[in-house]
């Protein structure tokens, strides 16, 4: 396959200022005939005299220029390419495809999901569907007219508004959809099947009435509600926050079982993989109603902030998903609990996306190379790039950013832009200069901040010198200092925060300062400190970096009950974890530290203190950042140790675990708010410890709450206690119980299979073979992949790495399996083998064999080709 460089990007040669499509739609095929209404582009003169417009697996019926059928040899058709030759300056062209969206198990383009049509074009799905300039700087204005069989597709929607409908002869029908807005292809939209429709309506600011409408199959009615009040209160807070407003008169979303990725922002026509947008309290967990929340919103957002405001190509993905994940958690921690919010953005970050950037397919926030571009849609552009984006917001405060973003928004609207573009309008409406700053998209991996302190009692001098340092990834070494706000406090002996003084300030400053880091190494010197502080570094995660600091375990503990700074009182009991897990691995007499313990029941039995902190302190470091902090990771140590310091924390707090579990008595009406998810969330982590103990009455507290449980939460969460217990009988009576009764609910089935495919207790690989044997399970649909194969891989890291290798090879069976039918979710799922020089040898040989089996397959997609080829090289 053929790498493609951001050095090579050029404007494109030919502009399409509309679009006019018509969809015939048959069981056994799609007719599409396209109209384009296209120019020469003034910018690119001088260049190719020919058109060349993309396809993919399109068979081509026949081609018009301005009204003239071509003949053969008036153009070529490629394949992935259609030429024609000869064309003038402006013209129309009307090219008409045939399509199979049945046979298509790609997902890309038009497919057919649940008897309905639906599509998925970002980033390339759009040349599944037509020939078409297939790139985000052309942008064009579509008029959509869908004809199809009116019994079997009542509804049929595309882009913009319904401008006319009407009968056709067969019983078939039309709807024509015009959308005023000019949009690049990879947001094109078209949906057709027989759908309900569930209705509200938003005023706007300006006091325009917009329709909401959200689509779905009719077994789903009842989870409509949580999804439609997120998306109201994410249209108030962008209006609120950003001064953005809805631009046409209705926005419709619409669920589809069978979809790659969580959603989608097609323009005025989001669609959403069924587990992204539906829920109702006895079916779905507090964490799928906060993922709904926070991906309804993040849609939404794209409208101004992807939509209105586009990408120039795609390295410059993360100008609209790095911004949007801004915004949305943005807007989650304005709707929840903040610290909670930043404590989860941060984990993500430190677990995996740390792990990303420090593999074989690390890239920058702004690559600069790609065989395939869904292999780029990674926590790097996301949550990195969001990081980057949080990192301008600190530098500029919040004043300085919002002048920004308006100015971006107004400077851009209606253009295809880089996230060059994006910086320029922050510097130019804060006057700050962000040239350094530019090399977090520019230079991959995670810096590095090793931290030292002197203090200086006679003059009251504390002393920190801070190097960075960021390592060599794929084709980058010697990377430049980068620009890193690093926030930061000292506390005193009794814990306070204090005024903070820079040697050469006059007076007390603040108690958190941001220092701006721009050399390899700066020296701080902070006056009128009258004792030995604590350092609280890196506040509120400031930046996507790590920190060394030699903490010891009192100061860790003092940090925990003292910081001002949710998050490091979080970060502290982490680091306590962390150092008393691996002081036990492969130590199978050494006891762990009671000041472990001691932390925990403190917090167990603090009602005073924020509880959905305390729900996020009490939860130890996972399996997968203890691997993620190892030079060379033995898994199986790793998850032992961890194991047996959860089991003595059991045993030793084993009365104050029943007594916190007694104390979450489930509330009269199920709530979404941070105390209640907290509440909930401390009940099931009080009673899984217990049960890992084997406790009887635990076993009996689980049965109960399985049993009486009126909400997701409180029943899923009994169960996942019940199948990592060692109480077999009741874990298969419990499993075959909750299958009974929400077989009929596929989201619900994807629970289960998950909550089995990841226990480390019975997810042995027979047990999850089983479950690809059950007749829930199917190979088309990726939730029920993502939920078996994935939760196996990426969760039960103790059976996924057996040291027979089994674990690799299964995967490897399941990737060349996927490979022909589905090549982005064979991509994906390809993930946890391509860290393979991180785990020690007995892992990394069968990893490493197991990429080559998958590399030797005949045929492989361009998508497993690269991340392959990439790891192994
Ligand atoms: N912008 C959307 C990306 C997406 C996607 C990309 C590749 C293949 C399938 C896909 N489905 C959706 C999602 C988002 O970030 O909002
Ligand atoms: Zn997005």
């Amino acid at each position: 396959p053929k790498t493609i460089y951001l050095s090579e990007y050029q404007v494109p040669d030919f502009l399409v200022d509309h679009v006019d499509l018509r969809f015939e739609l048959f069981e056994d095929g799609a007719r599409v005939h396209s109209t384009l209404t296209v120019r020469r582009n003034a910018e690119a003169r001088g260049r190719a005299e020919q058109l060349e417009l993309n396809g993919d697996s399109l068979t081509l019926e026949s081609v018009h220029l301005d009204g003239r059928e071509l003949q053969a040899g008036e153009y070529e058709d490629r394949g992935e390419l259609l030429v024609v030759p000869a064309v003038p300056d402006t013209f129309e062209l009307q090219v008409v495809t045939w399509l199979q969206p049945h046979k298509n198990t790609r997902l890309e383009g038009l497919y057919k999901s649940s008897g309905m049509f639906c599509t998925q074009c970002e980033a390339q799905g759009f040349r599944c569907i037509t020939f078409f300039p297939d790139r985000p700087d052309v942008m064009a204005r579509y008029r959509t007219r869908i004809e199809a069989d009116k019994s079997a597709y009542p509804i049929l929607l595309s882009n913009g508004n319904d401008v006319e409908r009407g009968d056709l002869d067969g019983g078939r029908h039309f709807v024509t959809w015009e959308d005023p807005f000019p949009k690049p292809s990879y947001l094109f939209a078209l949906v057709a099947g027989d759908l309900v429709e569930q209705k509200d309506s938003f005023t706007t600011m300006s006091g325009r009435d917009i329709d909401l409408r959200i689509y779905i199959e009719p077994r789903n009615v009842e989870k409509t509600a949580h999804a439609m009040d997120s998306l109201k209160r994410a249209m108030r807070w962008d209006e609120e926050v950003y001064g953005r407003e809805y631009d046409l008169d209705i926005f419709m979303i619409v669920a589809v079982d069978d979809f790659n990725m969580g959603a989608m922002e097609n323009k005025g026509l989001n669609i959403f993989n069924s587990s992204c947008v539906l829920a109702r309290p006895e079916s779905e967990t507090d964490m799928a109603f906060q993922r709904i929340e926070s991906i309804v919103a993040h849609e939404y957002f794209h409208n101004w902030s992807g939509n209105r405001v586009t990408c120039r190509d795609w390295f410059q993905l993360s100008l609209k998903e790095g911004f949007t994940v801004f915004r949305d958690s943005q807007f989650s921690a304005d709707m929840g609990s903040p610290t909670v919010n930043r404590i989860e953005n941060a984990t993500l970050l430190r677990t995996a996306q740390f792990a990303e950037d420090a593999g074989p397919m690390a890239h920058p926030v702004r690559p600069s190379s790609y065989m395939e571009i869904t292999n780029f849609y990674t926590l790097t552009i996301y949550e990195k790039g969001a990081a980057v984006v949080r990192m301008i917001h600190t530098l500029l405060g919040p004043e300085m950013f919002r002048q920004g973003s308006d100015l971006y928004f107004g400077r851009h609207d209606g253009q295809a832009v880089t996230t060059d573009d994006f910086v320029k309008a922050m510097e130019d409406a804060s006057g700050r200069d962000l040239g350094q700053f530019r090399l977090w998209y520019e230079q991959a991996g995670t810096p590095e901040l090793t931290v030292e302190d002197e203090y200086d009692r006679a003059a009251q001098v504390y002393r920190l010198t801070v190097r960075q340092s960021i390592p060599d990834t794929p084709g980058q070494t010697d990377k430049k200092p980068q620009h890193i706000p690093f926030a930061l406090g000292l506390l005193d002996t009794e814990g306070n925060d204090i005024p903070l003084t820079l040697a050469g300030e006059s007076g007390p400053g603040d108690t958190t300062r941001v220092l701006e880091l721009t050399e390899r190494e700066h020296v701080f010197e902070f006056t009128g400190v009258a004792s030995q502080p604590v350092p609280s570094l890196l506040r509120d995660f400031s930046a996507p970096v790590r920190v060394n600091y030699p903490w010891n375990r009192d100061q860790l503990m003092f940090l925990m009950s003292h910081d001002s700074d949710g998050f490091n009182r979080w970060d502290a009991g982490q680091r306590l974890a962390v150092d008393v897990i691996r002081e036990v691995a492969g130590h199978a007499e050494t006891d762990i530290d009671p000041r472990l313990i001691n932390a925990s029941r403190t917090l167990l039995n603090d009602r005073e203190a924020d509880q959905a902190l305390v729900a996020k302190m009490l939860q130890l470091p996972s399996e997968a950042y203890l691997i993620e902090l190892s030079e060379e990771a033995d898994v199986q140590t790793i998850h032992h140790a961890r194991e047996r310091v959860l089991k003595m924390l059991a045993t030793a707090l084993r009365d104050d675990l029943m007594a916190c579990y007694q104390r979450q008595q489930p509330a009269e009406r199920y709530q979404v708010t941070p105390e209640d998810v907290a509440s909930r969330s401390l009940r099931n982590m009080t009673l899984a410890w217990l049960l890992d103990l084997g406790d009887e009455q635990a076993r009996d507290m689980a049965l109960e709450q399985f049993r009486s449980a009126t909400n997701m939460t409180d029943q899923s969460g009994a169960l996942r206690a019940l199948v990592n217990s060692p109480f077999e009988e009741e874990r298969s009576h419990a499993l075959d119980t909750f299958y009974q009764q929400w077989h009929k609910d596929p989201q619900v089935v994807e629970q289960w299979f998950s909550i089995q495919a990841s226990s480390p207790v019975s997810g042995d690989l027979a047990a999850v073979r089983r479950l690809l044997e059950h007749e829930a399970f199917d190979w088309k649909n990726p939730n029920k992949i993502r939920h078996v194969v994935g939760a196996f891989a990426g969760q039960n890291l103790v059976h996924f790495h057996e040291q027979d290798g089994s674990g690799y090879e299964f995967l490897a069976d399941t990737i060349r399996r996927l490979d022909d039918s589905n090549p982005q979710i064979a991509a994906r799922l390809t993930a946890p083998l391509t860290r393979w020089r991180k785990f020690a040898h007995v892992y990394s040989e069968g990893m490493r064999k197991a990429l080559e089996s998958v590399r030797d397959k005949d045929g492989l997609s361009r998508d497993v080709y690269e991340v392959v080829h990439k790891s192994l090289a």
